[in-house]
């Protein structure tokens, strides 16, 4: 649920990829950083052990523009795509309000995708949310590998919504900003339409 702060003017939104280990969601986050450092009012913030892997989540706060007065902040999260990590997967997903899903192109991780999405869809089931309904946009990453599905195959077996979805390359920011774009997007019309 985005958040309007009528004392500061603010409307506050987050973002959450989602998706498997190592697919590439840290990368994302670290992409538009690097693009946006003009508009990030604060740090990346990446909670990681020492082989990289997200422990907890990265966080990034952008500012994008305003609605009637009202500066809009978009909070981007990650959550930890390692599976015995759904606990902070859980908790990272209260409150959301678009998510990024990003899939691993290469044959053999369609199965953790299948997976990840499944728990997705649990997880926002448990707190009353329908995958169906939220704002959702899919990356195909890494898409420079050799041994890929093409992106009708993923789009068929993982897109069941049609929502969306982009090839990406997030390692050299490629696709990043499309899915960040259509997703915010998509949580603003919601935000007008409710505001
Ligand atoms: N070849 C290739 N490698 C990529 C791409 N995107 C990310 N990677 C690499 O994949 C590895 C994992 O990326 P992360 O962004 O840490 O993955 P993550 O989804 O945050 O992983 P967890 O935090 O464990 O859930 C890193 O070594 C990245 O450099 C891509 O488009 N192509
Ligand atoms: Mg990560």
């Amino acid at each position: 649920m985005s958040f309007v702060n009528p004392a500061s003017k603010e409307i506050n939104c987050k973002i959450v990829y989602y998706g498997p280990g190592l697919g590439g969601k840290t990368t994302n986050i670290q992409s538009v950083y690097q693009k946006m450092s003009g508009k990030a009012d604060n740090d990346l913030v990446t909670l990681s052990t020492e082989n990289e892997r997200t422990l907890f989540f990265d966080f990034l706060p952008l500012e994008l523009g305003e609605i009637r007065g009202y500066k809009t902040r978009f909070h981007l999260y990650t959550v930890p795509g390692q599976v015995i990590y759904e606990a902070s997967r859980k908790l990272i997903l209260r409150g959301v309000d678009g998510i990024v899903f990003v899939a691993d192109s290469q044959v053999e991780k369609m199965e953790s995708n299948i997976e990840s999405l499944r728990d997705l869809e649990n997880n926002l089931a448990e707190q009353g949310y329908d995958i169906s309904t939220i704002p959702m946009v899919f990356q195909w990453n890494k898409r420079d590998l050799p041994n890929v599905m093409p992106t009708e195959e993923m789009d068929m077996r993982l897109n069941k919504w049609s929502c969306e979805a982009y090839e990406g390359m997030a390692v050299e920011g490629r696709g990043v900003f499309e899915c960040l774009k259509s997703v915010t997007k998509k949580v603003l019309v919601n935000i007008k339409r409710d505001f």
